[in-house]
C-alpha cells in the first residue's frame, strides 16, 4: 500500500495506532544503586540500558536512580525492596546484602583474595552461582557480577603502615562485617551510609574510611578529603546486577535471554573500567595530593594476621561449606 493513496484520514488514524502499540509495549524499569552517578556503577547501570534497549528494539529500557534514593538513602535496604518486587533491577554490592543474606559476606571476608585471577574464578564461576542461588530464594534473581573492588583505607590522621597505625582512628565503615574488622585492628567503627559519609569526612566527623579505587574513590572524589591511602586489600567487594523474581517470571524466555545476554555484557564493560580506573588510580592520587602508601608482602602479612578473628567469626556465620567452595576455587586458580 503506497503512502500517497491513503486519505488523510486514514494514515493519522495509522500513525496514532502505531504510537498506542508502541506505547503500551514500551516499558521503562527502574534501576536502584547506592553510589553517585559518576561512578563506574552508574556507567555499568546505564550500558545495561542501551543494551537492553537495543537488543528489544525499545521495548524494554532502564531508568537508573543512584544514590539509593528510590530506597529512602538506605543502602542496605534495596536488597530487600527487590526481593519483595518494590524495585524492578538493583546494582549494588555484595556487602549491601548480608543484612538480608549473611552468606553474601563470603566475598569480603578480610584477606580471602590475592588476585583478579581468584575473583573472577569465583564470581564468573561455580561459587557464585551457589550465591545466586541462595539470592533466588530471597527473590533475587542475579543477572551478572560486576566489580566494586578491593577495599583500601583513607583518613586523615597518619599514614597506616602496621596494624598498630589503625587504633583509635574513627573509621566509617559499610556493614556489619567490617565493623568487627576494625574492631579487631582496634579502630573505632561506625557504621554509615555512603550517601552520607562524603560530608561526614568533610566535617571530620570521621577520620577516614575504606572503599575501592576505580569504583568510588576516584570517581566520588575521596582525594578531596582525605590526605593518606594505604592499598592494603583487605577486602573484596562484587557487585551484582540483579531483576525482582516476579519481574523475572512475567517475561517469556526470549525476553529473558536478551535481559541476561545486556547484562552480562554491560557488567564485563563495567569491570573493564573498574579494573583500568584502578589501575591507573595510584598515579592518579598521587597527583591529586594523597600520600599512598603500598604495603610489602611482609606488611600485609601483618594485616592479615591483626584481622584472622574477624575472618573465622564471619567465615562461621557464612558456614563452612560455602567457604570451602571459594577457598577451592581459588586455589585452583593460583
Ligand atoms: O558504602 C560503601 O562503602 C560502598 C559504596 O562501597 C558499598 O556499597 C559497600
Amino acid at each position: 500500500m503506497k503512502v500517497e493513496k491513503l486519505g488523510r484520514a486514514a494514515l493519522a488514524a495509522m500513525v496514532a495506532g502505531a504510537m498506542m502499540v508502541g506505547a503500551a509495549s514500551a516499558e521503562t524499569l527502574r534501576l536502584s544503586h547506592n553510589v553517585g552517578d559518576t561512578t563506574t556503577w552508574h556507567q555499568g547501570a546505564e550500558k545495561f540500558n542501551e543494551l537492553i534497549a537495543e537488543a528489544t528494539g525499545g521495548e524494554i529500557d532502564v531508568r537508573v536512580f543512584p544514590n539509593a534514593q528510590l530506597a529512602g538513602g538506605d543502602q542496605m535496604k534495596q536488597a530487600e525492596m527487590i526481593g519483595r518486587g518494590a524495585l524492578d533491577l538493583v546494582l549494588t554490592s555484595a556487602i549491601n546484602v548480608t543484612p538480608l543474606v549473611p552468606e553474601m559476606a563470603v566475598f569480603s571476608l578480610p584477606y580471602l583474595y590475592a588476585s583478579y585471577d581468584q575473583v573472577d574464578a569465583t564470581t564468573q564461576g561455580e561459587p557464585g552461582q551457589m550465591m545466586a542461588d541462595i539470592l533466588l530464594d530471597k527473590g533475587i534473581v542475579v543477572l551478572a557480577w560486576g566489580e566494586n573492588g578491593f577495599r583500601e583505607v583513607t583518613n586523615n590522621v597518619r599514614p597506616i603502615t602496621s596494624p598498630e597505625d589503625m587504633k583509635g582512628l574513627n573509621m566509617r565503615v559499610a556493614g556489619p562485617m567490617y565493623i568487627d574488622v576494625m574492631n579487631a585492628l582496634g579502630a573505632n567503627p561506625q557504621q554509615m551510609q555512603w550517601s552520607e559519609t562524603l560530608t561526614a569526612l568533610q566535617q571530620g566527623v570521621v577520620d577516614g574510611q575504606e572503599n575501592p579505587i576505580g569504583a568510588v574513590i576516584i570517581p566520588q572524589q575521596v582525594y578531596e578529603m582525605q590526605k593518606y591511602i594505604t592499598t592494603w586489600h583487605y577486602s573484596y567487594d562484587p557487585i551484582f546486577l540483579g531483576i525482582s523474581k516476579a519481574k523475572w517470571d512475567s517475561y517469556d524466555a526470549e525476553t529473558r535471554e536478551k535481559l541476561r545476554t545486556a547484562a552480562q555484557e554491560a557488567m564485563a564493560y563495567q569491570r573493564q573500567i573498574t579494573r583500568e580506573g584502578t589501575a591507573n588510580g595510584i598515579a592518579f592520587l598521587t597527583e591529586k595530593g594523597m600520600e599512598v602508601y603500598e604495603p610489602t608482602p611482609e606488611e600485609l602479612q601483618a594485616f592479615r594476621e591483626a584481622t584472622k578473628p574477624a575472618f573465622d567469626e564471619w567465615a562461621a556465620k557464612v558456614g563452612p561449606e560455602i567457604v570451602a567452595a571459594f577457598q577451592s576455587a581459588i586455589a585452583a586458580a593460583q
